[in-house]
Order: structure tokens, then C-alpha cells, then sequence
């Protein structure tokens, strides 16, 4: 799998303790992979998936590295046209998201950018950090990271946000844990930051 791509540097802000439960949204078109991630991150084994009407809700707890104890409260959403505009009641107090494309589908990555930069461009979202899952690595033809960022439009047009692409094969659970530790780390800068500028607001 090639390796990860982000944006920013990391700091110490990345190794200070954030909350212990996370509310994390998962999005991206259908077929993308997001419930099989689900079930993979929840029951660490391959589950076989129905195209989801409505949303899946699973609590995950890390086990290792810095959000060890930290508990995901992750939601699944369809990701259907017609069930899109669900997306924005979920993502409303999200500490992070998952975006989940196919990073085979040629024909759909233009509708894949197009619902990423909708949904991290609307204003309550302008800071939540995007944790990008470029799935079907397994695949032959599988795009890398860095096309995908591209593809997507994060490097030109992201720069607000702090965003990760992390390669990923859902169905055998490779690059999920990694995925996951990356956006804790992302979602505890954020907190820190906000923070220290209410502290010197004030
Ligand atoms: N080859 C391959 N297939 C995958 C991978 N992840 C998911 N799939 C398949 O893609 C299809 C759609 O997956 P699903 O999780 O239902 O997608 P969702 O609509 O985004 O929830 C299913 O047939 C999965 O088995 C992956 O990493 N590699
Ligand atoms: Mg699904």
C-alpha cells in the first residue's frame, strides 16, 4: 500500500490528552466501503454488507496508541443521492470525519469531490478535521494517496481544514487503526487550539 498523505505539520499539540469519547461521522458514496470499515473497526472481522437506508451507529474503543481508552461513537450514513442531504444533521457537532472513497471508481471520484467539498466547506464544519480513507487498495488500478488527494481537491482546496488520506482495504482491516489514530490526533490539536484561544481571549 503506498504510504499516507496530510496536511500541516504535526506538533506537540498531537501527544496532549483529548476527550475520551469522540463522535465521528462516516460519509462518502454507496459502495465506497464505509460500513464494511464499520464492522471491521467494531468486530475486527469481515461482515457482509447490505446498501445501508438510514445509518449505522457502532461504539469503537482504541486499544492502542495515543487514543488508547479513547471511545469512537461512529455513524454510518447512507451514502444513496437520494439519503445525501441526511448528511448535514449528522455532521452538525461531529469532533471528526470519515470520508470513504473507492479509490478504483474512476467514473465517480468527481461526484465523490464534489459531496466531500460540500460537506467540509458548509460552515459548521469550516475546522472539523477530514480523515479521507482511500479504500479497495487491494484492487488493481487502486489510486494512492496522493492522487486521491488530489483527485478530491484537498490540496488546493482544503487549506482551512486539517485532513489525512490513509491507503485502506476495509474488508481485511488494513490501515482503518491507523486511519482512526491519525484523526484522534487531528481532533486533539483542534481542541487544543480552541483552547488557547479562548484562554487569550479572555
Ligand atoms: N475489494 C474490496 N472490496 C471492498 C472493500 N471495502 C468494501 N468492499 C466491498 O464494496 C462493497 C460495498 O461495501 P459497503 O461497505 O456496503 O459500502 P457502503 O455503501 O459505503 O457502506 C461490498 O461488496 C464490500 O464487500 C475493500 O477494501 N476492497
Ligand atoms: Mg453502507
Amino acid at each position: 500500500m503506498g504510504s499516507s498523505i496530510s496536511s500541516g505539520k504535526h506538533s506537540i499539540l498531537d501527544s496532549l490528552p483529548t476527550s475520551h469519547n469522540l463522535h465521528i461521522v462516516m460519509l462518502g458514496l454507496d459502495s465506497a466501503g464505509k460500513t464494511t470499515a464499520l464492522y471491521r473497526l467494531k468486530f475486527d472481522q469481515y461482515l457482509n454488507t447490505v446498501p445501508t437506508i438510514g445509518f449505522n451507529c457502532e461504539k469503537v474503543r482504541a486499544h492502542t496508541g495515543k487514543a488508547k481508552g479513547t471511545s469512537f461513537l461512529i455513524w454510518d450514513i447512507g451514502g444513496q443521492d437520494k439519503l445525501r442531504p441526511l448528511w448535514r444533521s449528522y455532521t452538525r457537532c461531529t469532533d471528526g470525519i470519515v470520508f470513504v472513497v473507492d479509490s478504483v471508481d474512476d467514473d465517480r471520484i468527481e461526484e465523490a469531490k464534489m459531496e466531500l467539498l460540500r460537506t467540509a466547506k458548509s460552515p459548521e464544519n469550516t475546522c472539523v478535521p477530514i480523515l479521507v480513507l482511500a479504500n479497495k487498495q487491494d484492487l488493481p488500478g487502486a489510486k494512492d494517496p496522493k492522487e486521491v488527494a488530489q483527485m478530491l481537491g484537498l490540496t488546493d482546496q482544503l487549506s482551512q481544514h486539517q485532513w489525512h488520506v490513509q491507503p485502506a482495504c476495509a474488508i481485511i482491516g488494513e490501515g482503518l487503526d491507523e486511519g482512526l489514530e491519525i484523526l484522534y490526533e487531528m481532533i486533539a490539536k483542534k481542541k487544543r487550539l480552541a483552547k488557547m484561544e479562548k484562554k487569550f481571549k479572555r
